[in-house]
């Protein structure tokens, strides 16, 4: 007999970044990664792109994704998972803010959830400012709704920010 599954399955955003050591590899072991988290599912990911940095810190260029995940965890239980996965990938935690890393995983969109909290900006404040978060989340995600911005369609890219380009 097939029993009831009453997992209340929600829908996350993940946005990806990396600039150190093969930084399209460490994207793409990060996402292997993503897959393999507890009572959660990757559902779609975005192609690679490559960006000039932001932030004003000289430093090289990066390789930046999004990926759509559903999970039953709930948003700090997730990005606890992200940033374990960054731990294990290497990356250091005192690394300087907007500075270089082998791997940023960032809880963009979280449900319909908005809140400001210790440990927890959701959705994440840079979306609408970053060229490397909205590309690929137009790719994967147009209808989604943003809380607070709307719909990913229609947030405009901004002409003035770093150079951006699809890694076919
Ligand atoms: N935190 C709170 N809310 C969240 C959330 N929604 N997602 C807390 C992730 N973390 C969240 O994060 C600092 C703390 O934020 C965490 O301990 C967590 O509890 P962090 O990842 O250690 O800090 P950070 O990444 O240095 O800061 P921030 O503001 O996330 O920087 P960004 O925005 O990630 O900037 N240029 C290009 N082209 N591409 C990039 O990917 N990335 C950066 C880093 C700079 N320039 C870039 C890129
Ligand atoms: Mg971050």
């Amino acid at each position: 007999m097939a029993s009831s599954d009453n997992t209340h399955w929600r829908p996350a955003y993940i946005g990806l970044g990396s600039n150190l050591q093969g930084p399209a590899g460490q994207l793409e072991s990060a996402i292997d990664s993503l897959a393999t988290i507890r009572r959660t599912r990757l559902i779609k990911r975005s192609a690679l792109y490559r960006s000039a940095p932001f932030g004003g810190i000289e430093q090289p260029d990066y390789v930046n994704a999004v990926a759509a995940m559903l999970t039953a965890l709930d948003a700090r239980e997730l990005l606890d998972e992200l940033q374990q996965i960054e731990s294990r990938r290497g990356r250091q935690r005192d690394e300087v803010r907007w500075g270089p890393r082998v791997i940023d995983l960032d809880l963009l969109v979280f449900a319909n959830l908005s809140t400001d909290e210790p440990g927890l900006v959701v959705p994440h404040p840079g979306i609408a400012e970053r060229n490397f978060v909205l590309l690929p989340l137009k790719e994967i995600a147009p209808g989604l709704v943003i809380p607070g911005l709307g719909p990913v369609a229609n947030l405009p890219v901004n002409m003035d920010e770093p150079q951006i380009a699809r890694i076919e």
